[in-house]
This record gives C-alpha cells, structure tokens and sequence, in this order.
C-alpha cells in the first residue's frame, strides 16, 4: 500500500442551483489526502447523454439521487478501494467495467463521474499539485487561462420569457490578461442589467439558470442589440475587445420538422439563411449547435459554408468519442463543447477533447445549467488548454465559484491568456 491507495470513498447528496439533489463524493487516500468532488446536470440534455441515475420515486419530484449514491458507497467504493489515485485511466476503465453498459445506465453516470473527479482532485493534492497542474502533466498539454464565453442573458429552456435561442455571450477575446477580461465581463453584466431594467421595467432584473438577465423579450435581434448596447455602455466595443457568440440549443425548439424562432417556423434552409444574417449582423465569432443534435448533415454544410465561424457542437457530440468521430467525418462542426458529465468519466471526457484537439477542432470546456460551487472545469480548461471556457454569466455562486478559481489561478502562474489566439482564428 502507498500513500496514493484510495482507502475510503464516501457520497452523499447535496443541492444543485436548481434546487435538485447532485451526488458528491468524499475520497480518502491511505496517506490521508481528501478530496471532495459533485457533478453538475443539464436542462437541455442531448438524446444520447450518458444516463444520469435518479431514484423516481416521490422524494425530490422523482429526482433523488439515492440509489446512484448507494452504488458509490456499496459497489463502486469496494472496487476500487486499494487502487492507486495517480491511475486515473486504470481507475475510470474499473468504473465503465463495473458498469458494463454503454451509457453508465447500471451505475449511473453521476455515480461514476463523482468517484472520477474525485481521483483526479486527490491524486493532484496526495503530489502537492495544483488540480491544473497534474491534468497538464497527466495528459501533457500547455497551460493556459480561458477565454470565457460569458452567457449574460439567458433564453430557451434557461428561462422565462420567450427568446428561442438559450444563451446570449460576450467573449471578450481583445483582453489581454482573464483578470482584465473578466473585469470586462462584469462591467457589460452591469451595463446590460441596467439598460433591460431601463427599458423592460424591475422585472428584467430577473435571472436565468445561469445568472444571465432574462427579460421578457422573444426577438433574437433584440437580445442582441441589448447586449451591443450594454458592450458600448461599459466603454467597450463589438468586433473589437468584444465578440459575441450565441448557444442556439436548437434542439429544443425542433418541433415537428420545423425551427420555432422569432413567432416562425422555419425548415432547415430558412433556418441556414437566418443565421448567416443574424452572424453577420452582430459579428458573431462562435454558434453552439445550430441545427438539431441528429442533423450532421446540415451541420456540416454550414460548418462549411460560414467559414472561419466557430461551430460548436454539444447535444450533436455529447462529449462522446464515437459522434465526434461521426462528425468529424462529415465536417460537422468545428469545435466540441466539453462536459464532463455528458459521458461520465474524467477520462473519457478528455479523451474526446484530445480527438477534436487532433482533428483540428477547437475544444470549450463547459458548465451545465444546473451546477454546484465545484470547480473542477475551471482547473480542466486551464490544464488542458483549451482556451475558451463556458461557465455562465459573472453573477450567482455556482458561476462566480469557477471565475474566482480562474483569477486565482492567473494570479499564482502567471500562465497566459487565451485571447489573443481565439481573436487571431475569429
Ligand atoms: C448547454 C448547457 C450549458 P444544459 O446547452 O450548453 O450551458 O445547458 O446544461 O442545460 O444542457
Ligand atoms: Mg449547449
């Protein structure tokens, strides 16, 4: 036995943001590190997400999380009691073993992802690393601080108002440091929570899942001019230091073949043309899953056609080696959103960012809707490199809790920003 021998794995429940119950687990080495890690959830999950495990029952409106937490404490933890936490890949094949099935269905993907995390964040202190610094050496990549794509004004199923599109982000790519791009962030947030206040009245103050202001607007364009309104407020200007970018998230508003967007339907054509003008309009440097997650054809033709556009695909990839092949194939999409609990592993998870990091796609790491004050992703997306990262608006814990952990992080490196290199691609 070494000091890095797992010898105790504890989970428990604990609150989500949304007020829903989220597994977290407690892992203890022989040499007597802890770590603590908990697994966030979606709102708008992609059809072929790994299964999140949740009771059914009448506790918490079906959603309880104690059966995921009993296969953590009374099958996964015995498993892998006595393996070494520096093994994570070891450690993450022993889990997806156990569980025997394609989509973590047995075990559940939170039960599995919280023991995963879990090992990394101890092996990362049992060595006296920072969390970043052990998953730069353990999948040996180059350090560097994100770009956020700050999601200011909510929409789509984050939201109570009528605007089709989820997320409205500011990206402020022309900073040079994340301390001055976040302190860029937070200024447009204030501007913008004043100019809706201004024109929608109290009740714009109103927030969305993800900290972003959600007034009752239900125009695309709209939300738009509110957010370059707000970017020429705080003294900064679009297509400058600032770029935007949105998260169509089309996926939830695909209703019987058509796109529901701005009172219309639209086919897949229209829907085509609409972006180009929108992205033109409002010099949009980035979109997240424009056509519906099962259309990687017209994924592709566009991908192709809007050039050099970020393309990111989410529900359409999942965080998921075999879709991301499929798309990488065809020239769908450009870029792979990263979540972690999309798959349920650490290594998993990494494994699909390294294929689109080798096919040339650019790789964002990101939050879900529903989160926890767990910063795991701000450490991923700085030991990995990705070089953008989502993690909502600069407003509500769950979301402040990531950015905070960033600044800290530049603060004690030094590492360096990734704007300059996403400003140089858009
Ligand atoms: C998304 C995410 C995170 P959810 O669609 O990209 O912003 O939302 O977690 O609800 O899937
Ligand atoms: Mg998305």
């Amino acid at each position: 036995m070494t000091k890095y021998a797992i010898a105790d794995v504890k989970a428990r429940w604990i609150l989500d943001s949304r007020a829903n119950p989220t597994v977290e687990t407690e892992l203890r080495t022989e040499g007597g590190t802890v770590a603590v890690a908990a697994v966030p959830s979606g709102a708008s999950k992609g059809e072929f997400e790994a299964l999140e495990l949740r009771d059914g029952e009448s506790a918490f409106h079906g959603l309880g999380v104690k059966k995921a937490v009993d296969n953590v404490n009374s099958i996964i933890g015995p498993k892998v009691k006595g393996m070494d936490v520096r093994e994570q890949k070891q450690i993450d094949d022993t889990m997806i073993a156990l569980d025997g099935t394609p989509n973590k269905s047995k075990l559940g993907a939170n039960a599995v992802l919280s023991v995963s995390l879990a090992v990394a964040r101890a092996a990362a202190l049992a060595q006296g690393m920072q969390l970043h610094e052990w998953i730069s050496k353990l999948y040996h990549r180059k350090p560097l601080l994100p770009v956020p794509f700050s999601n200011v004004l909510n929409g789509g199923e984050h939201a109570g108002n009528d605007l089709s599109i989820q997320e409205f982000m500011v990206v402020p790519v022309g900073l040079k440091t994340f301390h001055e791009a976040l302190q860029a962030v937070s200024e447009i947030y204030v501007s913008l929570r004043s100019y809706v206040t201004k024109r929608y009245g109290a009740v714009a103050k109103n927030v969305g899942d993800e900290g972003g202001v959600a007034p009752p607007m239900g125009n695309t364009q709209e939300a738009l001019s509110a957010l370059e309104s707000a970017i020429t407020d705080a003294g900064y200007s679009n297509g400058k230091e600032i770029r935007l970018a949105i998260d169509a998230a089309s996926s939830t508003f695909f209703i019987n073949g058509k796109y529901k967007i701005d009172g219309r339907l639209l086919t897949k054509e229209e829907l085509m043309d609409y972006w180009k003008q929108v992205i033109a309009a409002h010099k949009i440097m980035s979109i997240e899953d424009p056509f519906e997650q099962n259309d990687f054809e017209t994924t592709a033709k566009f991908t192709a056609q809007v050039k050099p556009l970020q393309v990111v695909g989410d529900d359409i990839f999942v965080t998921q080696i075999a879709r991301l092949k499929r798309g990488i194939d065809v020239g769908a999409c450009n870029a792979l959103l990263l979540k972690v609990n999309q798959v349920g592993s650490l290594t998993e998870a990494v494994d699909a960012g390294l294929l689109a990091i080798k096919s040339g796609y650019s790789v964002m790491v990101s939050h879900r809707s529903g989160e926890t004050t767990d910063d795991f992703i701000a450490d991923l997306a700085v030991g990995l490199g990705t070089g953008q990262i989502k993690t909502g608006a600069p407003a509500r814990g769950e979301r402040v809790a990531k950015y905070n952990r960033l600044l800290k992080i530049e603060d004690d490196t030094g590492i360096p920003y990734a704007g300059p290199s996403i400003a140089s691609k858009s």
